[in-house]
């Protein structure tokens, strides 16, 4: 990194005076009573769209960060971090790949290594059915600019050797899509990326503040109430994931989510067997190696609405079984943990970026299973559309009043895992 001396003996000197010199990441401030913007919400969302805002709209002014537990602790520090951009709609491919083209340069932007890993991702086709979705959705692709492929059986077999390509499987592989320039990136490191470059920019960031209600007067909001006190504020922008339908309900307002857990899980560590992302929606399970070696696992979601954190263990069975029809070595490797995450799910499968009837008051969720990927250019528009009090053209379509207009952007096909 750049400004930062890494020697060996730097390490040891400060790691000996138990990291007393060493510089936080960001700073601890207290809340203060006003703020000209508010962003609930410290996961990685929250954390791009405040340095956005900060970086590309200092005109704003005072701008905090409210993160009920820790910063990035939420479905960031839970999810198995795929980025890609090949989904079928001209709308959210548009988005995604605003999003993939941020990543590409985010390392360099945040001066803080967020490990984004260009590795390539499959999603593999295993019924004729499968084949011509594949086949449709690399087309549009292909017209709007992202890269994506279709392979046969024998090409996939060529870059993942481990793979049971045999004609002989329950499901066999008959092809799949392939986008070259998507990957992996590291969750911790880009949620503290984030933090340390909107804290530079003079941005509060405050951790175990819990937004409990909402003073709203006259159509306008006016202000917050925290468990650490009120907050006085004209513009607010809800960025909770999994808890977007209750600050919604906060206001008075019902927004089109259902909350989910989601659950992965990962094994022990192991040489490197696979250097690329493995998606089937047909068997339902997905794959990478992290870079301690351990395999990364999930599927889709549980089908109840909750908010624990955790699921069921029959969701566990069924995504191993996945693995093991596409990768049968797998089947005596330990695994070592399981978690979940609680995901916000749209009737359309893809995010709601929007004005609220209350002036003041905006939205940014039902990113679902796959917000990961878009957490810089998430970050990008709502910024945008904080400053600006409108959508840009990229966020314009994901307003929620296309569930009355019947607008809807229907990307199930392309969410990866079922929801
Ligand atoms: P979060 O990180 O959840 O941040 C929201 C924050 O709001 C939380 O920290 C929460 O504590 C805080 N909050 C909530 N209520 C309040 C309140 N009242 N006051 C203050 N703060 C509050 N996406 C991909 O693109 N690729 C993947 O491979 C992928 N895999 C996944 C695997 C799993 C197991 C899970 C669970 C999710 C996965 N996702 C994936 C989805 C992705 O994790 C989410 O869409 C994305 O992380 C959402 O980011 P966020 O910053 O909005 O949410
Ligand atoms: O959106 O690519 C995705 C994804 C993979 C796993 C969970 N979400």
């Amino acid at each position: 990194m750049r400004g930062q001396n890494y020697s060996l003996w730097s390490l040891l000197k400060h790691g000996f005076k138990n990291h007393q010199t060493w510089e936080p990441a960001w700073e601890r401030v207290a809340l203060k009573p006003s703020y000209d913007v508010v962003i609930v919400g410290g996961g990685g969302h929250g954390l791009a769209t405040a340095y956005y805002l900060a970086k590309n709209h200092p005109e704003v002014g005072k701008i905090a960060v409210l993160e009920k537990g820790y910063l990035g602790g939420g479905n960031t520090a839970r999810n198995t971090t795929i980025v890609r951009s090949n989904y079928l709609w001209d709308e959210s491919a548009a988005i995604y790949e605003h999003s993939l083209k941020l990543w590409e340069g985010l390392t360099e932007d945040l001066n803080f290594n967020v490990m984004f890993s260009q590795r390539g991702v499959f999603n593999l086709g295993h019924t004729l059915q499968d084949m011509r979705d594949i086949e449709r959705r690399v087309n549009a692709n292909a017209l709007q600019g992202i890269d994506a492929h279709v392979l046969n059986a024998q090409e996939v077999k060529e870059k993942i050797p481990q793979l049971d390509c045999s004609r002989s499987r329950r499901f066999p592989v008959l092809g799949a899509s392939w986008q070259p320039r998507a990957g992996i990136a590291h969750h911790d490191a880009v949620a503290r990326g984030f933090a340390r470059a909107a804290s530079r920019l003079g941005v509060d960031l405050i951790e175990g503040c819990e937004v409990t209600g909402m003073d709203i007067q006259g159509g306008k909001i006016r202000g917050l109430q925290t468990n650490l006190g009120a907050v006085r504020t004209d513009r607010v922008g809800c960025v909770a994931a999994g808890h977007s339908s209750v600050l919604a309900t906060m206001a008075g307002l019902r927004m089109p989510l259902e909350s989910h857990p989601l659950q992965a899980f990962v094994s022990e560590s192991m040489q490197r067997v696979i250097d690329t992302v493995i998606m089937s929606n047909a068997v339902h399970g997905y794959l990478s190696q992290s870079d301690k070696g351990e395999l990364v696992i999930g599927a889709g979601i549980d089908s109840y609405v909750g908010y624990g954190q955790r699921g069921s263990p029959h969701v566990i069975e069924h995504t191993a079984a996945a693995i093991i029809e596409l990768f049968p070595q797998f089947s005596r490797v330990r695994m070592n943990r399981q978690w979940g995450g609680i995901v916000d799910v749209t009737p359309d499968a893809c995010p709601i970026i929007s004005k609220t009837a209350v002036q003041g008051l905006f939205f940014n969720c039902g990113w679902g299973t796959g917000g990961f990927k878009a957490t810089p250019g998430s970050g990008h528009v709502f910024a945008d559309m904080l400053a600006k009090g409108e959508p840009n053209q990229l966020a314009k379509a994901f307003a929620v009043d296309r569930f009355l207009t019947g607008h809807l952007i229907d990307e199930h096909g392309a969410a990866g895992v079922a929801h």
